[in-house]
């Protein structure tokens, strides 16, 4: 007990990003668990479901009629969390109730018409398709609005509320609270050090190898030294400094098409089911502020810890002290890196 190992004694990691902390416990990996087992979900889906409120022709909650698109299709959500109006609130009496008003719009992007694919399982062509939709809505609600936040949940574990391959863009006036830790964070960096510290922080790790999972000439997604999520990993063009997704160029759009697929397949593959995640994309705030210390990433914060049916909860210590983990980030990259490209269901065919 004497000399310290990282995949032995507790420790503590600091998430640059956000200046917060992670509580490390690898020699918990030996306990035994008696947990709660979920039921694995039928996957077998057909390709067009008539009872499906985002297939091509079909009607949606609210009254409106999807038009019969043939790759991606973007609507405003008809339950919108924010909306495109600004009243001032109300007084709520005392210093300690604060409100401010929000302004904003949210729509949902169907990745494709096929019902029974997912975004792992989509041809590299269809997925550089949503890499461009992606970066346009990011442009156009970026000319309203001051953070534009693009995202999948995928898997009813995540709170998807629909199998059909699908994700959302929210676009509000404000610095949402993750932003605005992030936004704190890389200006500090860029200050000091006068680089992104994405960009240098995924240079190093590119080159140091341990937490990488795939990279390619333009991209990399390694688990991040800080990670919480058992498998949670982040998405860096390591390349040159990018500070949004609509600044990606055709080659750089490829390549995340490609690193996308893979990634995804990998998580399929780990576990042999539909993996559940949020994923979810940062960029430079759209408010006049400088650019520059910002670098374009992906976070994936995927819920599933040890089988198809046996996630992490954030709760306990979690809740009320800070985020805890047993599985070191290195660990979990190496299950990564070792997994097929090939999908599961590829193999069963
Ligand atoms: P999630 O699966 O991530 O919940 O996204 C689906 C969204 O689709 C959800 O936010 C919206 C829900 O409000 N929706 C519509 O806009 N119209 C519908 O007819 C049903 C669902
Ligand atoms: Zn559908």
């Amino acid at each position: 007990m004497n000399t310290f190992s990282p995949t032995e004694h507790p420790h503590r990691r600091r998430n640059p990003l956000t200046g917060e902390w992670v509580l490390v416990s690898p020699h918990r990996m030996k306990r035994p668990w008696q947990g709660k087992v979920e039921p694995v979900a039928d996957e077998d889906r057909p390709r067009y479901d008539p009872d499906c409120y985002l297939c091509p022709g079909n009607d949606r909650a609210a009254g409106t009629t999807n038009p019969d698109y043939t790759d991606t299709f973007v609507f405003t959500n008809d339950f919108a969390a924010l909306l495109p109006v600004t009243l001032k609130t109300s007084d709520t009496g005392h210093p300690l109730l604060a409100t401010e008003p929000v302004r904003g719009t949210c729509r949902v992007i169907c990745f494709s018409p096929r019902h029974d694919l997912t975004l792992a399982e989509l041809p590299p062509a269809d997925i550089r398709r949503v890499v461009d939709l992606w970066a346009q809505q990011t442009e156009e609600l970026g000319h309203d609005y001051r953070w534009v936040q693009v995202f999948e949940n995928r898997g009813d574990l995540m709170g998807a509320s629909n199998p059909h391959p699908h994700g959302q863009v929210w676009a509000l006036d404000v610095l949402p609270d993750e932003a605005a830790k992030e936004d704190r964070q890389q200006r500090a960096y860029f200050g000091e050090h006068g680089a992104p510290l994405l960009l240098d922080y995924a240079q190093f790790e590119l080159e140091q190898g341990e937490r990488v999972v795939v990279a390619n000439d333009d991209w990399l997604t390694l688990v991040p030294h800080w990670a919480v999520w058992p498998f949670e990993t982040l998405i860096v063009p390591h390349r040159r400094p990018i500070a949004r997704m609509n600044e990606l160029s055709g080659a750089e759009r490829i390549g995340l098409a490609a690193l996308l697929g893979s990634l995804l397949t990998r998580y399929d593959n780990l576990f042999e089911t539909h993996f559940a995640y949020t994923l979810g994309w940062h960029g430079a705030p759209f408010d006049g502020t400088d650019t520059r210390p910002w670098q374009l990433h992906g976070h994936v914060y995927p819920p599933l810890l040890r089988s198809a049916s046996v996630r992490k909860f954030i709760a306990g210590f979690e809740l009320l002290a800070e985020p805890q983990r047993d599985l070191t980030a290195e660990q979990a990259a190496a299950r990564l890196r070792e997994l097929s490209e090939i999908h599961y269901r590829e193999r069963r065919r």
